[in-house]
C-alpha cells in the first residue's frame, strides 16, 4: 500500500514543526509548500537528514508551485500572517483572508479528496473562508482550535492538581478568541468533574477562575513572551492529532472549528464543538447540554464568529 501524503500549506514555524511531526510519526510523504522561496525546500531537506537518525521512511519534499500537492490525503493550512504582540487574531483578517482564496483554490485544483485542517487565523472567519473559497464538502474541512485551547487548558489544570497530563480530560468550546467557553462542569482528573474536585477541596473556584482566564490568553501569553510570531509546538500537535485520526480511522472525540447546520442553533458559520474525526472526516457532531451561563458565554462567542464572517464578507462579497 502506499504512503498517505500530507500537504503542509505554509511552511514557517508550524508548517516546520508539523513536517517533522509527521516524519516522527510516520504519517506519510510530506509536502511543504510556500510562496517563499527555499524555505519549504530548506526545511525538507533539513527534516529528511533527520530520518536517517530518526529511523522514520518517508520522502519530504519543498514546493512553490500547488502542482506539488496533487493527491495530498490530508492538507494542512498555516499559510498567512501571524500575530505580533498588541494585534488581536481578528486584525489578521484582511491579509489572511485574500491567502486563503489563493489555497482555497490551490486545494481544489489539485487535492479535491483531502482532509483539510486549517489553522490560519482568526480561525473561526479563515476555515468558513477557506470551505466556501475550495468548494470542498463541510465534513472535509475543519479547523484546529479546541484540541489546542483545551490542551492549555489540560495542562494548566494539571499544574494545578500535581497529577498527570493524562489524566486530565477538558472542554473547550466556541470560537477561538477571548469568547472560548472552557467549561469546567465537562473537565475532569480520571472522570471526577471539576466543581466536585473543588467540593473536595483540592483547589479552590477562585484559582479555577484564574486558570480559565490563563487558557482564554493562553496565545497571548506565548506572543508576549516570543516578541515575534505566536505559538507553534503545541498548536502542530494538535492539528497532528486531529490528522491521525483521520488517516488512521480512530474517531477521536476531538474539539473542532465544525461546519454547524442547525446544531446548537447555528446555521452556516464555523465553531469549535466536539466532534468525531474517522476516515469519513467529521463523521459526527456532538450537541451537548449546556446551562444557562454557559449558553450565554457560547452565545457571545457565536456572535464574534459571525461578526468576523461579515466582515470577511464585506471584502469578498461573492463569500456569503
Ligand atoms: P509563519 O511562521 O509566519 O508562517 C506562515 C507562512 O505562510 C510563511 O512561511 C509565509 O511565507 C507563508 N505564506 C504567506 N502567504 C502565503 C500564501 N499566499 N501562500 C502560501 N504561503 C504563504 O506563521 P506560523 O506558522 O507561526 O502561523 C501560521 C498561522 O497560524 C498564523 O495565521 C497564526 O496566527 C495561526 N495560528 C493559529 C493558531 C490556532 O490555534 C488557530 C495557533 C497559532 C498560530
Amino acid at each position: 500500500m502506499a504512503r498517505d501524503k500530507i500537504a503542509l500549506i505554509g511552511s514557517g514555524m508550524i508548517g516546520g514543526t508539523l513536517a517533522h511531526l509527521a516524519g516522527l510519526k510516520e504519517l506519510g510523504d510530506v509536502v511543504l509548500f510556500d510562496i517563499a522561496e527555499g524555505i519549504p525546500q530548506g526545511k525538507a531537506l533539513d527534516i529528511a537528514e533527520s530520518s536517517p537518525i530518526e529511523g522514520f521512511d518517508a520522502q519530504l519534499l519543498g514546493a512553490n508551485d500547488y502542482a506539488a500537492i496533487e493527491g495530498a490525503n490530508v492538507c494542512i493550512v498555516t499559510a498567512g500572517v501571524p500575530r505580533k504582540p498588541g494585534m488581536s487574531r481578528d486584525d489578521l483578517l484582511g491579509i489572511n483572508l485574500k491567502v486563503m482564496e489563493q489555497v482555497g483554490a490551490g486545494i481544489r485544483k489539485y487535492a479535491p479528496n483531502a482532509f483539510v485542517i486549517c489553522i490560519t487565523n482568526p480561525l473561526d472567519a479563515m476555515v468558513w473562508a477557506l470551505q466556501k473559497f475550495s468548494g470542498l464538502p463541510k465534513s472535509h474541512v475543519v479547523g484546529m482550535a479546541g484540541v489546542l485551547d483545551s490542551a492549555r487548558f489540560r495542562y494548566f489544570l494539571a499544574e494545578e492538581f500535581k497529577v498527570s497530563v493524562e489524566d486530565v480530560t477538558a472542554f473547550v468550546l466556541g470560537g477561538h478568541g477571548d469568547t472560548m467557553v472552557p467549561l469546567t462542569r465537562y473537565s475532569t482528573v480520571a472522570g471526577i468533574p471539576i466543581p466536585d474536585l473543588v467540593k473536595m477541596g483540592w483547589t479552590t473556584k477562585e484559582k479555577i477562575d484564574q486558570i480559565v482566564q490563563r487558557t482564554r490568553d493562553g496565545g497571548a501569553e506565548i506572543v508576549g513572551l516570543l516578541k515575534s510570531g505566536s505559538a507553534y509546538y503545541a498548536p502542530a500537535s494538535a492539528a497532528i492529532a486531529m490528522a491521525e485520526s483521520y488517516l488512521k480511522d480512530k474517531k477521536r472525540v476531538l474539539p473542532c472549528a465544525a461546519h454547524l447546520s442547525g446544531q446548537y442553533g447555528v446555521r452556516d458559520l464555523y465553531v469549535g464543538v466536539p466532534v468525531v474525526i474517522g476516515a469519513g472526516g467529521v463523521e459526527r457532531i456532538i450537541e451537548i447540554d449546556l446551562n444557562r451561563t454557559e449558553q450565554k458565554m457560547f452565545d457571545k462567542s457565536v456572535e464574534s464568529v459571525e461578526n468576523l464572517c461579515k466582515a470577511c464578507i464585506e471584502i469578498v462579497p461573492g463569500l456569503k
